[in-house]
């Protein structure tokens, strides 16, 4: 799943892509470089963001979507129903809530449109979510919560979802790595997995690397991992490192 921020505030890209001509041509790249899927988003969910009305982040989004339309796999990264349902109606073909379906109507807008979900855990909000995440024990919550809302969301009628457990996104880096050494227990809910942590603030806490932008190496570590644990797609910024990391390890049997 390649990344495409139509952000001017994005943690590693805002601004990079903000204007459609811009986010059609790297969108060309990212498909040309190997991505399934194209994850468009119009608002930053960096820790410390604050929420985005549903006007200007369609404002963004929807000429990059009617631009895609019939190229690729599109999913809007949103969690807010009334951008899912007119994202949906401008040609995405999935759903990317980082609250987890936390709205009930947004469950009914993807019943409704039929479309796929990915349920991403989160604890708490963008702003905050970062000040002092608390888990008793973050393995058991978050693979309980996703194992809840995907159920909630099938019984409503989504004919099917993929888990994220949502790194970064309300846990420290100890709740991070937990989640990540753990990840064959998600898997074994049976949905597929989705795992993002391109480029994210955990690398940095590992690797010592403070640009956003040269933790591809880093992004592409943890993601080989996910995969080797089961994931079934990964979500990246560098969409020609992940296919040459991938093949690799395919061809040694991954
Ligand atoms: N991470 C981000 C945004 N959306 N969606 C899923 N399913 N999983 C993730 O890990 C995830 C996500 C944050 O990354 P990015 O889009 O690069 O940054 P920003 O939120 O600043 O636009």
């Amino acid at each position: 799943m390649g990344i495409l921020n139509v952000t001017p505030d994005s943690f590693s890209d805002g601004g990079r892509y903000s204007g459609p001509v811009a986010a059609l041509t790297q969108a060309a790249t990212l498909v040309g470089e190997g991505a399934s899927v194209l994850d468009v988003g119009g608002e930053s969910t960096r820790p410390g963001a604050e929420p985005l009305d549903a006007e200007t982040e369609l404002d963004r989004i929807l000429p990059v979507l009617r631009g895609l339309r019939g190229d690729v796999l599109v999913s809007v990264d949103t969690y807010k129903p009334e951008v899912a349902a007119a994202a949906l109606q401008a040609g995405a073909h999935l759903v990317n809530d980082v609250s987890g379906l936390r709205d009930p109507e947004m469950v009914r807008v993807c019943a409704e449109a039929g479309a796929p979900v990915v349920v991403m855990h989160m604890q708490g909000t963008p702003g905050t979510m970062q000040r002092e995440p608390h888990y008793d024990d973050v393995q058991r919550v978050v693979v309980a919560e996703l194992q809840a809302a995907a159920a909630r969301a099938l019984a409503a009628g989504v004919p099917s979802v993929m888990l994220d457990p949502g790194i970064g996104f309300g846990k420290t880096s100890v709740h991070n790595l937990t989640l990540l050494r753990g990840l064959s227990d998600l898997v074994a809910l049976g949905y597929p997995v989705l795992l993002g942590a391109s480029r994210k603030g955990l690398i940095r806490e590992l690797a010592g690397e403070s640009r956003a932008d040269e933790r591809d190496p880093g992004s592409v570590a943890l993601h080989l991992w996910g995969a080797q644990q089961g994931v079934a797609m990964v979500r990246a910024h560098n969409v020609a490192a992940h296919v040459q990391a991938l093949r690799v390890w395919t061809a040694l049997g991954g």
